[in-house]
């Protein structure tokens, strides 16, 4: 049987070697690649996290289970994105993590479930500086542009990012929209003039959706 909660300890652990063999185990046995990403996967992260802010593990150990979180979604992702090709495309959408900010992850599994449900998605990667958000969404010809954001210092580059989007030229056709665990809808929305925020990947495609009037 599938050891779920062996996936989550692994990633807790760091124990990279081990995640390959579970997450196929538990894929071999038809377990949703989305339970397995949001139940187990994710909230290994979340204890990590946790783990840090207690001073129970530190930065190397951080970095280490990020990389067996990281392993374990190159063997769901082409589940996730097999349909993906088909339904191109909704929109457009260009995501990045704001500056000063390296967290890739939660980004990147937004970036698969937008490309999953459609849209075309250009990752610009992480600690992209304001302008670098404008420049891109303009060559892209962008609808959206999504930023992450996981550190609190990450507040004023969000803010920036969102003012250089809306005083730029594309602020009458190109929407803004935030996420990441150092951001609220408050903050993004009524403080900075976001035109959207989601809490998490699946919330982030309905969110692209809404503020693209689609369905
Ligand atoms: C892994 C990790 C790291 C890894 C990152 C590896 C990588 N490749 O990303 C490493 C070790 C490098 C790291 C470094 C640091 N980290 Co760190 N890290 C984490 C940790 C444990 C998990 C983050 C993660 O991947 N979560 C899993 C993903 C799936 O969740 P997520 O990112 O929140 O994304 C979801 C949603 O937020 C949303 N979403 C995210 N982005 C977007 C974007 C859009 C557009 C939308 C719509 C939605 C959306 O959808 C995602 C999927 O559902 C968090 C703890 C936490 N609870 O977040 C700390 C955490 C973010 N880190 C923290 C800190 C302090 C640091 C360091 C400063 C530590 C240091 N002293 O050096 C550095 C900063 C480096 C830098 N300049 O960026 C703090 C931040 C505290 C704060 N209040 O600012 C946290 C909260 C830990 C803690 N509890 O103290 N970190």
């Amino acid at each position: 049987m599938a050891d779920l909660e062996g996936i989550k300890t692994a990633i807790i652990k760091g124990k990279r070697k081990e995640i390959t063999g579970l997450v196929q185990a538990a894929l071999d046995e038809n377990v949703d690649p989305h339970t397995l990403i949001n139940d187990y996967m994710i909230e290994a992260m979340k204890e990590v996290g946790a783990n840090f802010e207690a001073k129970k593990i530190f930065v190397p150990e951080m970095m280490i289970a990020a990389r067996t979180m990281q392993t374990g979604l190159e063997l769901i992702k082409p589940l996730i994105a097999q349909d993906a090709e088909a339904s191109k495309k909704a929109g457009t959408v260009v995501i990045g993590t704001v500056f000063g900010d390296l967290h890739d992850i939660g980004k990147n599994l937004v970036v698969l479930m937008l490309e999953s449900s459609g849209f075309e998605v250009h990752n610009i990667g992480e600690n992209v500086p304001p302008e670098q958000f404008v420049e891109k969404a303009r060559e892209l010809k962008a609808d959206v542009v999504g930023m992450s954001s996981l550190l609190t210092t990450g507040d004023p580059h969000v803010k920036a990012t969102i003012e250089a989007m809306k005083s730029s030229d594309l602020a009458d056709r190109v929407k803004v929209i935030c996420g990441g665990a150092a951001v609220t809808k408050k903050y993004a929305v009524d403080v900075c003039g976001a035109d959207g925020y989601a809490r998490d990947a699946v919330d982030g495609v309905k969110v692209v959706q809404q503020v693209l009037g689609l369905g």
